[in-house]
């Protein structure tokens, strides 16, 4: 668990700071076993771009295809667990007075390990809402009918994640924008940093001063910007990065 080397001064300011923001991506849940977005997709999917049928379009031109898309996600998550990189973000909360965690991640992983401070900026695959009311429903049946009716209205039923081309909740987003511009430490975590204006936050924190550190295993966009590389999976890296920070303090 410490084999990974954090830098001391990198520990020195997380001992220190009261307001650190953490953007998450697809890679913290890798090592859970579910596919980062442009992984190649396995099976059936494996001849669709996520990219195509993350779209309001693709819906209405197949919405039984990209409702299936969803449910066959759903079940891949369900059989995932947590990993030790979404705990170890639990773990940091806590040393934390001001802690915001903002995912892009739409699999729910961060609130069944217990994460609190959660902004969702792109929704949750667990959610659906009415394609026509663009509102939320409690649940829905799966039944023969795909995709599922709306039971206020009988229009169809999309999954309440913001696809491509779509605005993101406008109080995730802004809250997130404002722990970026306000954080002392800003971690960057899975993420190829491609998808905006998610991709916008690390640099709002960079331009505030924060100290921004990235945790992947490949380099992206963003690596040459941050103050700290650290170059290996969450699941390694965060948890030696908490333990070297908190543990022996
Ligand atoms: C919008 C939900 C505007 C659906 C997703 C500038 C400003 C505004 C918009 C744009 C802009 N430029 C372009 C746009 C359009 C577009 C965009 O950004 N396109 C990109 C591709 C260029 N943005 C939008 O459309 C956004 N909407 O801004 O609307 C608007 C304005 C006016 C009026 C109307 C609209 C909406 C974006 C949200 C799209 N929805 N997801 C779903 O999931 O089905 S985004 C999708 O990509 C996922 O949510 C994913 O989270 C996100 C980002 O991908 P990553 O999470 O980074 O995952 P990825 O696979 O790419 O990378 C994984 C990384 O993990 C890799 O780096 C890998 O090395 C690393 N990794 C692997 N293993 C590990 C690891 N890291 C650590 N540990 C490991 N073990």
């Amino acid at each position: 668990m410490n084999t990974i080397p954090i830098p001391a001064a990198l520990i020195a300011r997380l001992r220190n700071a009261r307001r650190v923001a953490v953007l998450t991506g697809a890679g913290i849940s890798a090592e859970s076993g579910v596919p980062t977005f442009r992984e190649a997709q396995t099976g059936l999917w494996a001849r669709y771009n996520p990219e195509d049928l993350a779209t309001p379009d693709a819906f209405q031109r197949d919405p039984k295809l990209v409702w299936e898309w969803y449910t066959w996600r759903r079940e891949r998550v369900r059989q995932a667990q947590p990993n030790a990189g979404h705990h170890a973000l639990v773990e940091m909360e806590r040393h934390i007075a001001e802690f915001w965690l903002i995912t892009q991640n739409v699999d729910g992983l961060h609130r069944r390990a217990g994460s609190h401070q959660l902004l969702e900026l792109h929704g949750n695959l667990f959610r659906a809402k009415c394609f026509s009311e663009d509102r939320p429903v409690e649940s829905w049946m799966d039944g023969d009918e795909i995709p599922p009716r709306c039971p206020r209205c009988g229009g169809l039923l999309r999954p309440d994640v913001v696809w491509f081309g779509e605005m993101l909740p406008t109080d995730a987003l802004h809250a997130a924008q404002h722990a970026a511009a306000t954080a002392e430490v800003f971690f960057s975590i899975g993420t190829s940093a491609l998808v905006y204006p998610a991709a916008e936050l690390p640099l709002t924190a960079l331009a505030a001063g924060a100290t921004v550190v990235e945790i992947n295993p490949q380099p992206t966009p963003l690596s040459a910007r941050v103050t700290y590389s650290l170059n290996g999976p969450a699941g390694a890296v965060l948890p030696a990065l908490v333990a070297q920070t908190w543990a022996a303090a």
